[in-house]
């Protein structure tokens, strides 16, 4: 008996994937297919793929031309497939010709013409794009301009910068330089926000009012009512209102909170949190509470919640005019657990995150918020395990993919809770209204 493999995504299922499969079958009498998991796509790259795993093997088993599907998940698979599966005849579509000569060692390799004029990215993008708009100024606007590029179904139709010696970076480009908020608003169906905080406010309300789906830095407000105003607008008008912190689309994050809540390294009796970078401060800067906080507060209230008993606020504020904070430790107090977070852009200290169990600890090395590794660490050295999930654009890409995916279903898909978002904007709030311990520094 020939026994050929081949292996795809079989995305949005289509008839060249069909003629794919056909010609296959027709090389030997059994045809293996091998479909790629989520993982592994997002791993090669392949961060748009609509249709999830599952659904992706069902398109290829209805074909009724697969004898087996198996699913591949990592690099370097196909070889032990090969050997494992005693396979006689590799194949794939033209467009790899050259990229799997390397299996000639093990099997034929053939490469099929690949049929032209259809493709699963053209699919993908046959729904209307997404215009997004960006307002807002400094390093994150100019890293979600470059990373919106690696998204199918977001297109950056104009950007409204509020730093004049920042407008050149998106010169040359063919988007609408904006010069005020509301022209911004006219020329896109969604926007996302990285002005200064105290702006978030009024900026996503007109949005909302305008019928404008709404992506905004963390925090999304300083207070608590206008969060669950704004929330409840958005509910009203049948519109995205996502926050962003790209540190909760990081994979490596995301499998580490899997790994707490699987019990891996025991109950959690303490998180310590530490973000800073050393920056200079003036009226556009973010404070330090306000361009950490968010961040460092996520895996607290990921893993504990957001009902802690009590909380101390301490803080080393600038004295100068902007009442900035430089550095500030907040000391959280649960039912049985505690938690701290240190946060600082006029500080320094080590950006790691360590999380405390009865068998163990994880450990995340700085900078832990865009992290790609992580270890959990037992008494015995010899057990730790290491853990490692590339991570492209750090995070932002997979948090646009996600804002997209919500508009399209419009359905709010936002990996970070309500409640989180609210907790967030409260802590916001008591530090707003010097609800802290301040230590003015001389
Ligand atoms: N294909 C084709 N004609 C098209 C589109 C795709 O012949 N118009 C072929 C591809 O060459 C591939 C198969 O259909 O052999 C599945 O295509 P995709 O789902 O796009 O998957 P791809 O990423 O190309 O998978 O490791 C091998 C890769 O996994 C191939």
């Amino acid at each position: 008996m020939k026994k050929v493999i081949t292996y795809g995504t079989y995305d949005l299922f289509h008839y060249g994937h069909q003629r794919l499969l056909e010609r296959a079958k027709e090389l030997g009498d059994y045809l293996i297919v091998g479909v790629t998991a989520d993982d592994f796509d997002k791993q090669r790259g392949k961060i748009n793929v609509k249709q999830s795993l599952m659904e992706r093997i069902e398109s290829v088993r209805t074909t009724g031309l697969a004898d087996e599907i198996i699913i591949e998940e990592y690099e370097g698979q196909k070889i032990d497939d090969i050997k494992r599966m005693d396979v006689d005849i590799f194949t794939v579509g033209s467009d790899w010709v050259g990229h799997f000569d390397y299996l000639r060692e093990y099997c034929d390799v053939i490469y099929l013409e690949r049929t032209e004029g259809i493709s699963s990215s053209d699919l993908r993008s046959k729904k209307r794009n997404v215009k997004l708009g960006l307002v807002g100024y400094g390093s994150v606007l100019k890293k979600f301009f470059d990373e919106s590029k690696h998204v199918n179904g977001i297109e950056i139709s104009s950007i409204y910068v509020e730093k004049d010696d920042e407008k050149k970076f998106y010169k040359n480009n063919n988007l609408i330089l904006s010069d005020s908020y509301e022209t911004l608003l006219n020329n896109c169906d969604a926007v996302f926000i990285v002005s200064h905080i105290k702006k978030h406010y009024s900026q996503i309300k007109r949005a909302l009012n305008q019928g404008k789906h709404v992506l905004c830095e963390s925090p999304l407000t300083l207070n608590e009512q206008e969060f669950i105003e704004l929330k409840n607008l958005a509910n009203k008008n049948n519109l995205i209102l996502m926050e962003s912190i790209k540190t909760a689309y990081s994979t490596a994050y995301n499998r580490l909170l899997l790994l707490i809540k699987g019990r891996n390294i025991g109950d959690i009796y303490s998180i310590d949190v530490t973000c800073t970078s050393l920056r200079e401060h003036d009226e556009y800067s973010r404070n330090s509470i306000g361009s950490w906080g968010p961040i460092a507060l996520l895996p607290i209230f990921q893993i504990f919640g957001v009902d802690y008993n009590n909380k101390t606020i301490n803080s080393l504020v600038s004295d100068d005019d902007f009442h900035y904070d430089l550095f500030t430790k907040i000391d959280f107090q649960y039912k049985n657990s505690v938690a701290s977070i240190k946060v600082g852009n006029g500080v320094k200290s080590e950006g790691e995150l360590i999380i405390s169990g009865t068998k163990g600890y994880a450990y995340v090395p700085s900078p832990w918020w865009k992290t790609d590794y992580f270890e959990l660490r037992f008494e015995k050295l010899e057990d730790t395990k290491k853990y490692f999930y590339q991570l492209d654009g750090e995070g932002i890409r997979y948090e646009l993919v996600a804002f997209a995916k919500a508009i399209e279903l419009g359905k709010d898909n936002t990996l970070i809770e309500y409640n989180i978002s609210r907790a967030i904007c409260k802590i916001m709030e008591d530090f707003e209204n010097d609800n802290f311990n301040r230590i003015i520094r001389y």
